[in-house]
């Protein structure tokens, strides 16, 4: 399997985290990406119409994009504890929590855009606000709320992770612990697996 990837993308981050966790990380070849809302990846273009990492490609020739169809499809082909809870509301529970952690993700993504290549005097402080609003709010409910699940190993805390280490790697003067003991503490705990080590963006 093909993945388009690139370090510093949460999104593909959260797919290598949970293939580490699956075990089944050295079957993906890694196809190292640049490509922006401004400039895509020409290899990529053919293979996902939207032009975003990550995309899996595979064996046949069948091609998966976004992260979450990915994860899933990821989780189907390993033999090991499964991270998609299977049923009931811990599945609908964990794909929430997942929604949460993708939705951070975006509008940090977003805002990191807006940030970095729009030409200043053109910024907008009021979207730029709005996004930062989301994201202190959707921290807040994960610390409120599901707190009791998010040490768990399962595909909300995967994103949830991938998300916390993106503040941590673009939003550096953001201080997302204060005030948010369990994550801050997930977010520790998480940081010492393999799984979040092998994919740090800040490794060498
Ligand atoms: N919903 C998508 C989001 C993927 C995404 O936004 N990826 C960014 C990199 S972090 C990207 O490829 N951006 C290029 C673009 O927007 O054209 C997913 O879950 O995979």
């Amino acid at each position: 399997m093909k993945l388009w990837y690139a370090i510093a993308s949460p999104f593909a981050r959260k797919v290598m985290i949970l293939a580490h966790e699956a075990g089944i990380a050295a079957q993906i070849e890694i196809v190292d990406t640049a490509t922006s809302p401004l400039k895509t990846d020409a290899s990529l273009l053919p293979h996902n119409p939207l032009g975003k990492i990550p995309t899996l490609l595979l064996e046949d020739g069948h091609v998966l994009f976004d992260s979450r169809v990915i994860c899933e499809y990821l989780d189907s082909i390993h033999d090991g504890e499964k991270l998609f809870p299977q049923s009931g509301m811990d599945r609908y529970n964990a794909l929430v929590t997942q929604s949460i952690g993708d939705g951070i993700m975006d509008a940090a993504v977003l805002t990191r855009y807006e940030k970095a290549m729009r030409p200043e005097n053109k910024q907008w402080q009021e979207w730029i606000d709005g996004q930062m609003a989301k994201i202190i709010t959707a921290l807040d409910t994960l610390e409120m709320w599901r707190g009791a699940k998010l040490p768990e190993m399962h595909i909300g805390s995967i994103s949830v992770a991938a998300a916390l280490g993106y503040l941590e790697l673009r939003y550096p003067d953001f201080d997302w612990r204060k005030d948010r003991p369990v994550l801050t503490q997930m977010y520790a705990t998480f940081s010492k697996r393999t799984s979040m080590i092998e994919t740090d963006p800040n490794k060498g």
